[in-house]
């Protein structure tokens, strides 16, 4: 920021951004703002969910006779109702809803799709702690059938021309790429004024870190290549900085964030806690690729354990892997262990 006080707004930098690219047409900009509203909105929300028990708690009446919603309902449908009218959209698909979100008849559709989870770290969202939006974005495929199928929304994450994250922590941050050597770029909400101002310009993840981010209550189903790989960050070695230090909020955005600015891995392996479904718990539309693009942009890897996220061929809308994500070096450590490289 300089020293009246004006810094650079997250309009001017992506307008800045799209003047660069010739074929731009204004609508990635028109839709970015958008979600930029909306995130401004759910922000405000959060801020008072505190207040919720003294205005109306959850599900029930508050004093303006309204229901109070759930954060999670609440911020998805903020999202769904600012997006759907704009205009630049084909479809969407969110981490609250069964299937592909239409855009309703009496709008205009464009040819962007938005992937998004509303709120996530939803066990956080009562008790005060910081929780996040994260979004993907795609363009429609070319070629396609025009008809609303998953087949031609789903496309794999390296395909997605931004992707980011809104952190509603001690203070509301943004961060955001468009990929492509563009940089990874953090914005701070500035609530008096209500802009987001460049807080965090081109952020690089540290090669190798410190920190290691795991629900470990998870151990006893995990195999052993898993375990190996956690016992491998606890053990003493002072030649390769071990042990790492543990950090794990339980909210994705938040454990992602303080890796990413700080170095570390964040990890969340499949596990065999429901047998039927050996999978990881984060879902690769939703939570996974934008992640995913954001930390290649800032220098970092994103693995499923067996090779880059990005390049997973979606076929289901709710899928869910296994995420090894942060700094390159560690996250090819954890490859290394999980595909069976380094002897568990
Ligand atoms: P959610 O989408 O229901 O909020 O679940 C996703 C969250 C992530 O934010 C977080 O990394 C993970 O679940 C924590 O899971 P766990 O409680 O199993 O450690
Ligand atoms: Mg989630």
């Amino acid at each position: 920021m300089d020293r009246q006080g004006v810094g650079t707004t997250i309009t001017q930098h992506i307008l800045k951004q799209q003047r660069e690219k010739p074929e731009a047409t204004g609508a990635f900009t028109t839709l970015l703002n958008e979600l930029i509203v909306a995130a401004k909105v759910i922000s405000r929300e959060v801020n008072k969910a505190g207040l919720v028990d003294i205005l109306g708690s959850t599900g029930k009446i508050n004093v303006q006779e309204e229901q109070v919603q759930k954060l999670d309902v609440f911020a998805n449908q903020i999202i769904i109702e600012r997006m759907q009218h704009i205009g630049q959209l084909w479809c969407m698909g969110s981490e609250e809803d069964p299937d592909l979100i239409e855009i309703p008849a009496q709008y205009p559709k464009g040819d962007y799709i938005l992937f998004f989870d509303p709120l996530d770290g939803s066990s956080n969202i009562d008790v005060n702690v910081s929780i996040g939006t994260i979004f993907g974005i795609y363009k429609r495929k070319e070629g396609g059938s025009g008809d609303l199928l998953l087949s031609e929304a789903l496309q794999p994450g390296i395909e997605q021309v931004a992707a980011g994250y809104f952190i509603y922590g001690s203070s509301t941050i943004m961060v955001y790429t468009t990929g492509n050597g563009t940089g990874v770029h953090g914005f701070t909400l500035f609530p008096s004024v209500g802009e987001f101002l460049l807080s965090h310009e081109n952020i690089r993840i540290p090669g190798k870190g410190k920190i290691y981010s795991v629900n470990e209550g998870n151990y006893p189903y995990w195999d052993e290549k898993t375990r190996a790989l956690v016992d491998y960050f606890k053990t003493p070695d002072r030649e390769t900085g071990r042990p790492y230090t543990s950090r794990y909020v339980g909210s994705l955005v938040a454990d992602f964030h303080r890796n990413l600015l700080k170095g570390g891995i964040f990890m969340y392996p499949a596990d065999m806690k429901d047998p039927k479904k050996p999978t990881g718990k984060l879902r690769l539309m939703v939570e996974a690729n934008p992640l995913a693009m954001v930390v290649r942009e800032a220098g970092g890897y994103a693995s499923d354990g067996h090779g880059p996220i990005l390049e997973i061929e979606p076929t289901e809308l709710h899928q869910r892997v296994p995420l090894y994500i942060g700094s390159k070096e560690d996250v090819e450590m954890a490859e290394a262990f999980i595909s069976g490289r380094v002897e568990a």
